[in-house]
Parts: C-alpha cells; sequence; structure tokens
C-alpha cells in the first residue's frame, strides 16, 4: 500500500549545536573585546525540569527548555551544559540518577553516551560542577559565569538564570549572555533552516490531509486528530510548536481558539468556514501553519471575497520581503490591500488613506502580521533593547518591528475577522463610523474570519515560502474534491489503468 506520506523523518544533525554554540562564542568574544574584557569565564546555562501534573506523580512530557535546546539539543531533563569562553570547550553535567531508574525508566546510560551524543567536550555529573568549572578557569579568583537572564518580549516573562546551591564560589554577570543570545538565535543555519523546512513539509502535507477529509458534520477535534495523526505517524512529530487551533463557523473569528475552555468541540455546518492553525515539531524546531477553507469544499461568493483579501495580502508581502525591508511597513501593506479589498465590495467606503489614519485595518486585524519562528513558534528577539513597542492600534500586537535580515525565519499571517467586540464599537465611534456599510457588514456578522499563514525564509535578495499548502481557491477547491497535491503530480497508477 502506498503512503499517504512522501516524508520521514530525517536523521538529527547534533553538529548544528555544535555550530550554534560556536557562533555564540565568536559573538560574545567580540562584545567582550570591544568593551576591553578578558576573554574568560563560562557561559552556564541550567536545562529545563521534570514537572508533574500538581500534587501528583504523573510525569508531563519533558520539552527542553529552548535556549538550553539551541546550544545542546539534549533531550533529557535536569542537565546543566557550560561553554568556556577562552576555549570554546563545552561541557554538560548530567543529574546522578538512583538504581531505581533503571527498574521504571530505563538503563542508566553512561557519561560517555552523552558526550557522543551531543558532541561536546566533557560530561560529568551535577554535583562536580564547581570542581570542574574551577579546573578549568584560567583567569584569576572566582571563575565568572555569564548567566542568561532577559525579558521574553511575547510572554513578558524573564528567562530564569541557572541556579546552583554553590552560586558564591562564582562571580556572575546576568547582563551580558541574553542579547547576544538573542542575535544569534534570530538568523538561522543552514542546518535550522533544514528542520524548519521539515516541520513545514510534514506539516504543509498534513494540512492537506485535513483538507482532503474534513466533511459537514464532523467535529473540530476530528481534524485536529487527522493532522495529529499525520505528523506524528508519518513525520515522528511528537510535539506541535502550540497547541491546534481548529475554529470553524463564528469560532474562526476567536483568535486562539483551542485552549482548554474551547477545545476544538464544535460540530462543522453546512456552509462554515474553517481555520486551521496547527504546526508540527521536530527536534525542537517548530512550523506555524494556518489554511482557512469551507468546510464542504466549495467557497460562496462571501468566503471568496474575505479569502481572497487574505491572500492577495499574504501574497503581496511575501513578493516584497527582503533584507532592509521594515517589518512595520510590511503589516501596513497587508492592512491596506485588506481594506482595498473590502472597499471594492462596498463593505467599507471611504477613502483608504483616511482609514489608515483612523487604524481602521485593526478592525478587521488585530494582530500583527507575523514573527519570528525557531525552537519557539515566538521565536525571541523581536524587540532588540531600545526598541520602542508602537502605541496605535494594530501595531502594537506587532511581534516585532525590526527591518527584515537575510537567515530570519519569520510568519506573514495577514487575516480578515468579524470580532464583535472590535466591529461594534468601531461602527458607533464618531471617528470610524463613516467608513462602515452597516447593511453588507451584518451579512458577515457570523462569518467568523480567515487568516492564511506562512513561514517565510529572508535571502540575500528576496525570500522563500517553506509552507507548501494549496493557496488559490481553486488549488483548495480541487484538492477537497480528491486532486492530489500538488496539482501537476499525475499519481503512478493513472498511467496505464486510464488508458485513452
Ligand atoms: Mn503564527
Amino acid at each position: 500500500m502506498a503512503s499517504p506520506s512522501s516524508l520521514s523523518p530525517p536523521e538529527v544533525p547534533m553538529e548544528m549545536h555544535a555550530e550554534n554554540r560556536a557562533k555564540l562564542i565568536k559573538a560574545l568574544r567580540l562584545h567582550l573585546s570591544s568593551s576591553s574584557r578578558p576573554l574568560q569565564g563560562f557561559v552556564f546555562l541550567q536545562g529545563g525540569e521534570e514537572q508533574t501534573r500538581y500534587c501528583t506523580d504523573h510525569i508531563e512530557l519533558f520539552r527542553q527548555e529552548s535556549y538550553f535546546a539551541y546550544l545542546f539539543g539534549v533531550r533529557e531533563p535536569g542537565f546543566y551544559g557550560a561553554i568556556d569562553i577562552a576555549t570554546g570547550k563545552s561541557f554538560l553535567f548530567a543529574p546522578r540518577l538512583d538504581a531505581d531508574y533503571a527498574v521504571w525508566l530505563g538503563k542508566i546510560k553512561p557519561l560517555s553516551y552523552f558526550k557522543e551524543m551531543y558532541m561536546v567536550n566533557m560530561v560529568c555529573y551535577t554535583d562536580e560542577i564547581v570542581g570542574v568549572l574551577h579546573d578549568h578557569y584560567g583567569g584569576s579568583g572566582k571563575p565568572l559565569l555569564f548567566l542568561l537572564h532577559g525579558l521574553n518580549t511575547d510572554s513578558n516573562k524573564f528567562s530564569k538564570p541557572a541556579q546552583l546551591e554553590e552560586m558564591e564560589k562564582f562571580d556572575t554577570d546576568l547582563s551580558t549572555l541574553h542579547p547576544i543570545l538573542i542575535e544569534c538565535r534570530i538568523i538561522k543555519s543552514d542546518l535550522e533552516l533544514a528542520l524548519i523546512q521539515y516541520a513545514n513539509d510534514i506539516s504543509s502535507e498534513a494540512h492537506v490531509e485535513v483538507m482532503r477529509k474534513a466533511r459537514v458534520d464532523m467535529k473540530e477535534y476530528q481534524l485536529e486528530s487527522i493532522f495529529l495523526h499525520h505528523i506524528y505517524m508519518y513525520g515522528g512529530c511528537r510535539h506541535c510548536s502550540y497547541t491546534c487551533i481548529c475554529a470553524t463557523g463564528d469560532n474562526s473569528a476567536v483568535l486562539h481558539y483551542g485552549h482548554a475552555a474551547a477545545p476544538n468541540d464544535r460540530t462543522l455546518n453546512d456552509g462554515d468556514m474553517a481555520l486551521l492553525d496547527m504546526g508540527a515539531e521536530y527536534h525542537f524546531y517548530g512550523s506555524d501553519i494556518t489554511c482557512s477553507f469551507p468546510v464542504n469544499g466549495n467557497f460562496t461568493s462571501d468566503q471568496l471575497l474575505i479569502y481572497n483579501a487574505v491572500l492577495k495580502a499574504h501574497n503581496t508581502v511575501i513578493s516584497m520581503m527582503k533584507p532592509g525591508v521594515s517589518w512595520v511597513n510590511m503589516h501596513k501593506l497587508a492592512e491596506r490591500i485588506i481594506l482595498e479589498s473590502l472597499k471594492i465590495e462596498d463593505l467599507i467606503l471611504g477613502d483608504v488613506d483616511d482609514m489608515m489614519v483612523e487604524r481602521l485595518g485593526a478592525v478587521f486585524m488585530p494582530h500583527g502580521l507575523g514573527h519570528f519562528l525557531g525552537i519557539d513558534t515566538h521565536d525571541p528577539g523581536g524587540y532588540a533593547k531600545g526598541m520602542e513597542r508602537p502605541k496605535e492600534p494594530g501595531l502594537k500586537a506587532l511581534r516585532t518591528i525590526r527591518e527584515l535580515q537575510e537567515g530570519m525565519v519569520i510568519t506573514v499571517e495577514p487575516g480578515c475577522y468579524f470580532i464583535d467586540a472590535l466591529l461594534d464599537p468601531a461602527m458607533q465611534s464618531s471617528n470610524t463610523s463613516k467608513f462602515f456599510n452597516q447593511e453588507k457588514i451584518s451579512r458577515f456578522k457570523s462569518f467568523g474570519g480567515v487568516r492564511i499563514e506562512s513561514d517565510v525564509y529572508v535571502t540575500c535578495n528576496g525570500c522563500k515560502n517553506l509552507t507548501k499548502c494549496p493557496r488559490e481557491t481553486w488549488e483548495i477547491e480541487a484538492v477537497m474534491a480528491g486532486a492530489p497535491w500538488p496539482l501537476d503530480k499525475i499519481p503512478a497508477h493513472t498511467d496505464n489503468t486510464r488508458g485513452r
């Protein structure tokens, strides 16, 4: 039987993490020399800890902390890692497991296993950290540890610096490492890009599978289930980058639908739009893809109108992306294209420049155009120190305001939604009520929304879309009617059995 997938999980390139470490040390040394500081000390990170479900002994499936994953690729919990700034030498510190581990959780691996697996210079136990780092320190006095402390501008939470009982035996620097490590993570290497591409490939294929199998009267969670099965069964992806958003009907106007209190449990109705935002993660690197389509397989004229407005914004932005382009301008461009399309169809009235001044775009697209993607779905670094978040509606939701640079991976995800909580006040406000064709808009009250989201890599003179889903409405209708994807791929069996 032919596999429903053309893919198989690629080998994990551990040398990628050695490259990541080398990149960090190079940048850190450059920074230290430029501020006339000695090239000594250790980058010192604590990996993630296993968590239990509240007070129980139910252990949640562990996923490594992202900065630790970036530098060391370690999948086990309870590790520490260090990199010697003077020599570039890398160290891992493994927890000493008790004999019971071997009974319940499997053979206890020797340190040599981790040394080989993770391609580091030395592996010791966590209770040896103080001794090992003191032995290897070339400077005088206490060894200096560069710890990770800084703000995540998406969550507003701080990364937790490594903790150690005997931290008083070291000098610590809490401010240098974080901004430098973030700059490293923003620009992807070829090996990182290959993993993000794979996560995109398997997720794109899974989205197509969902389109093919979606039927009226199914439940939203069945669409989620088809996706999860495909990425795991054929892609080896045990984790998603984020909780699946499988919204249909008016749920598709709920931007982060799918959470525990809205668990993808609605029945699909004839005439609904579906908005499916789902992405697989493979060896820590993720994808973030949204497809929107009519659940019955055929677009109505209203659905065509909204979908094509969003698609035009998506395609135009991608056609403009290259190094040096301002992301704020791309966001405004997407807003303008959506507003122009709504105006052509008389949903809104008046001058689009005036609408832009009043920030009308944010009524239909309250979120930002896109965000960095990598080990985290919202990869860090959107705002470096000193970059100020815009205050205007819509723009304040931007997760980055940087100019594009070669090597960035960023999502392009314009959307157009009919959200009562935004539309009602805008239609009553003295500044914006004049723009709305109340009668036409009311027809879209329970429409929900459309989002089209692709993951895009910025090249030296343009960009490359890593996502390979059907996007044109006729492509979606063809795939939902059973056509192969890509459309020009003729299945082998049609060659001989359908002779003409
Ligand atoms: Mn996204």
